[in-house]
């Protein structure tokens, strides 16, 4: 009994002990620096704090869901809807201070397909997480904001041709985005810069990303995007066999990798620019060169076929001029590389949710 006393308290020091520890090092206060992701539920977010954590920073996410591949690496994760200003206000406190810097990540989105069919919820979701967030961070007094905005906010008339789409940042006016998605991106980049102006408290880096693509995106379900949707079609497909993909394949896009991506949000975070910056990728392909690296890469002998379905502008390529100028950024990686990785795990989702992936 005596022995037994003694193991258990034993015990119960050392419990206190490895507790004590994991409070220590997540005490927010003990950290140089602490960041808000909202969004972090998602694609983008979820690697994104894994860096910023990675980094040294303490890190809070929030978002409607978990995300929904891997265990978040947030040390505080709040499960809660942006459209509500409270959520907004209670993400960015830690006690009463303010977080060091928001990342605001979070949106009603997806790929062509979906934005084309959703626009009044689009456009009514993501301008109420966009108007509360820029409201608590001014409220709350929070110095530093970056936020996502698209590729979609460049006039559809400078995309109508597959070989030279014009994206550079200046042409983004006079304002004609294809879709209401891009014109949500192009209200909330304004609101943003006039809170800064205006008020005088956080100071916003603004990006404007080129379709983003990795493990861990969403593959399926209608919001995904035509690498993670060619990927799971050729997963699906049997060697031999066909996959579909919408309109003639002729027309352009360049991707990047989310690792690119997430290294461009930290370097334009802690610049000194003040305007958009595009962050992705040159190597334009059309999506008939894409499908077919993906299907080398699978090993597999497919025929692509066409079908109709939603394709949004004709041609749309990053323009990193003023990146490359402003931040010495550009991708270091071929889209084929990232490919590789996406594809693997994409095969793997695949055969855990539908048996074992054909060959
Ligand atoms: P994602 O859909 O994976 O992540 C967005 C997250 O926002 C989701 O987890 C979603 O649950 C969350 N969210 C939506 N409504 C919310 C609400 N009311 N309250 C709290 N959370 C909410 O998208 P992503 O690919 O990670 O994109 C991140 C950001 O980058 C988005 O703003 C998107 O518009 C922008 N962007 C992405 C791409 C791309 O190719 N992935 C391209 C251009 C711009
Ligand atoms: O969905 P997406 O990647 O978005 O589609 C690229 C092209 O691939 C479209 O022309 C589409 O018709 C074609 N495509 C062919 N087959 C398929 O099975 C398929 N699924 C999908 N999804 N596409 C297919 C995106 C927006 C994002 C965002 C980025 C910014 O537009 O959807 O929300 O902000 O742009 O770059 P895309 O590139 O048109």
């Amino acid at each position: 009994m005596k022995r037994m006393l003694k193991s258990l308290l034993l015990l119960s020091t050392l419990c206190a002990v490895v507790t004590g520890l994991q409070c220590a090092k997540v005490k927010p206060e003990s950290f140089a620096k602490r960041a808000l992701v909202c969004g972090a539920g998602g694609f983008i977010g979820s690697h994104l704090v894994e860096r910023l954590k990675s980094e040294g920073y303490w890190v809070r996410g929030v978002d409607l869901k978990l995300p929904e591949f891997s265990q978040t690496a947030a040390h505080d994760f709040i499960l809660g809807d942006l459209r509500n200003p409270k959520t907004c206000e209670k993400a960015t406190l830690i006690g009463d201070v303010p977080v060091d810097e928001i990342y605001q990540l979070a949106a009603d989105m997806g790929g062509i397909g979906f934005i084309y069919e959703h626009d009044a919820q689009i456009l009514h979701n993501s301008v109420l997480i966009n108007v509360n967030m820029a409201e608590a961070s001014r409220k709350l007094g929070v110095k530093r904001l970056f936020y996502s905005s698209s590729a979609c906010v460049y006039p559809e008339r400078n995309q109508l041709t597959p070989d030279h789409p014009v994206c550079a940042e200046s042409s983004a006016y006079p304002a004609a985005p294809d879709s209401e998605y891009g014109w949500e991106k192009l209200f909330s980049e304004r609101l943003y810069k006039a809170f800064e102006k205006d008020h005088k408290v956080t100071i916003v880096r603004i990006a404007r990303f080129h379709n983003i693509f990795g493990p861990e995106g969403t593959w399926e379900g209608g919001r995904e995007k035509a690498p993670a949707a060619l990927c799971r079609k050729v997963a699906l497909a049997q060697d031999g066999g066909v996959i579909e993909i919408w309109g003639d394949g002729l027309q352009t896009r360049s991707f990047l990798y989310v690792d690119e991506c997430v290294t461009g949000i930290l370097k334009l975070m802690r610049s000194e620019v003040d305007v958009p910056l595009n962050i992705g990728s040159e190597e334009m392909v059309t999506i008939n060169q894409l499908a077919q690296m993906i299907i080398d890469i699978s090993g597999k002998k497919l025929t692509i076929k066409h079908i109709p379905g939603t394709q949004g502008v004709r041609g749309r390529n990053s323009d990193n001029h003023l990146v490359r100028e402003k931040l010495q950024w550009e991708p270091s990686s071929k889209l084929c590389d990232g490919l590789v990785v996406t594809y693997k795990w994409i095969e793997q989702q695949v055969a855990q949710k539908y048996g074992a992936a054909k060959k």
